[in-house]
């Protein structure tokens, strides 16, 4: 063993290979809102076959409207000016123009979501400057949205798109039903998402005994094997990588003793369900749903919720494995330490109020320094098509400053860092930490 006397230093290019190896590595994109065209989409492009209530969302008329940036117009322009009524009996393309104008050309487009906007444009290859809202209209207009999935994939980085598969949502429902082919698009990985089993059990009930399952709201042993087998019905049909629900920040899991209707679902239906078929269980906790409901979608808040329940669901189902994202700043470093104690549990993304650049290079550096690489540092809840082009560039930036300083203080201390590190670990934090975990195999001692 030798004793180095020559200090180590920091490769002048290292903050530049970092950024090049994460731009260069593709993403997974674990939790979007995103549709194959197979589910249909109201902008027909040059493929001219327009579904009105079709899921697939892209264009300059949908990124101008996310939910995202009605939030923010409506305080500029506030409703005692501009009713929430009158905002709403819009057309598509007079609420893109109302936000184009008031957020866009009247102000500058600082804040995140409005500086996803010029991103995109601009790597779409627009000159953004141009602010020529009819050009985008004609250039969208001209595409055919099959090849504009590639085109939009490949300027994004992004390889796989995991989709969000509603079961609950009728229009969704009945594609899937009609189809079962409809998921086949190899691009798009299906993820079945059943919120109201949870969280809304009397609903759930009700519609599962419409859809032929024999279940009453009370949750009798045959009733919870009915959802059992709605559940395997369903994982089977849209052949689902993971299942997933959002939560609201009162969500408690107390244990065996929990009597509440959700609670009884989750741990006598959902749960063994994923067991047997060694799926993951996304939870993506701390939304309050409907804040102010005359925003609609844009009217969801968000609480601190309860880490104890993450960390006693890992505890109690160890043959379950857990991918938790959570909406407030003030739990993030609670889950990553409940992360270092449950190998069954995935820490992921930034989501939606904590998607913002400051907040994501916090949770970031704090994940990495408490969980190494092993996190999933980013999805993007891209409900646009082309909102991935913003989302994975301006979070890709940030991964790769905080790994540069993670990198640069190993070389200080003595460690050499290759390029082939960098490739191995931006792969991890991109993409093989997600489809690790999803492909896990079950530990014997749980068989
Ligand atoms: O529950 C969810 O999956 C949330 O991400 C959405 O409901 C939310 O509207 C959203 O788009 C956040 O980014
Ligand atoms: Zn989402």
């Amino acid at each position: 063993m030798s004793i180095s006397t020559v200090p180590a230093t920091t490769p002048a290019n290292l903050g530049q290979l970092v950024r090049d190896t994460l731009a260069s590595t593709p993403v997974w994109d674990l939790h979007t809102h995103l549709f194959s065209p197979a589910f249909g989409t109201p902008l027909a492009g040059s493929a001219g076959r327009a579904d009105p209530k079709g899921l697939m969302l892209w264009g300059i008329d949908e990124l101008l409207t996310y939910h995202y940036l009605v939030a923010e117009v409506f305080r500029v322009v506030p409703s005692r000016e501009f009713p929430y009524d009158d905002y709403w009996r819009m057309s598509l393309s007079e609420q893109a123009d109302h936000i184009w104008k008031h957020l866009f050309v009247e102000r500058t487009p600082v804040s995140e979501a409005c500086r996803g906007v010029i991103t995109t444009l601009a790597k779409l290859g627009f000159d953004p400057a141009e602010k020529d809202l009819a050009g985008y209209r004609e250039w969208f207009a001209e595409q055919d949205p099959d090849k504009h999935v590639d085109r939009v994939m490949e300027v994004a980085g992004v390889s796989q798109i995991t989709m969000t598969n509603d079961v609950f949502d009728d229009n969704e429902r009945e594609r899937w039903l009609a189809d079962p082919s409809v998921a086949s698009d190899s691009r798009f990985t299906p993820v079945l998402r059943f919120d109201p089993l949870v969280c809304d059990w009397k609903t759930a009930a009700a519609n599962l005994h419409d859809w032929d399952y024999s279940v009453d709201t009370e949750l009798t042993s045959n009733c919870l094997a009915e959802v059992r087998r709605f559940l395997d019905d369903w994982i089977e049909r849209s052949q689902a990588v993971y299942c997933a629900v959002s939560l609201p920040p009162s969500f408690h899991y107390g244990g065996a003793e929990e009597m509440s209707d959700g609670s009884v679902v989750f741990r006598e239906a959902v749960l063994p369900v994923l067991a047997e078929r060694n799926l993951p269980m996304a939870l993506m906790i701390g939304v309050t749903r409907g804040v102010n409901p005359r925003l609609r979608m844009a009217g969801d808040g968000m609480e601190k919720a309860d880490v104890t329940s993450v960390a006693r669901l890992c505890t109690d189902f160890p043959a379950n494995r857990f991918l938790v994202t959570m909406l407030s700043r003030e739990n993030q470093h609670e889950l990553c330490i409940a992360g270092r104690k449950f190998d069954n549990l995935m820490p992921f993304g930034c989501w939606w109020f904590v998607n913002n650049p400051s907040l994501i290079e916090e949770i970031t550096r704090m994940r990495m320094e408490l969980l190494g690489t092993s996190f999933i540092p980013q999805h993007s809840d891209a409900r646009v098509l082309e909102q991935i082009v913003y989302k994975w560039s301006h979070s890709r930036e940030i991964i790769a400053r905080v790994l540069t300083d993670k990198y640069t203080d190993l070389i200080a201390a003595g460690w050499p860092i290759s390029e082939d590190d960098i490739v191995r670990d931006a792969k991890l934090l991109l993409s093989d930490n997600f489809s690790n975990f999803i492909s896990q195999t079950r530990a014997p001692y749980l068989e």
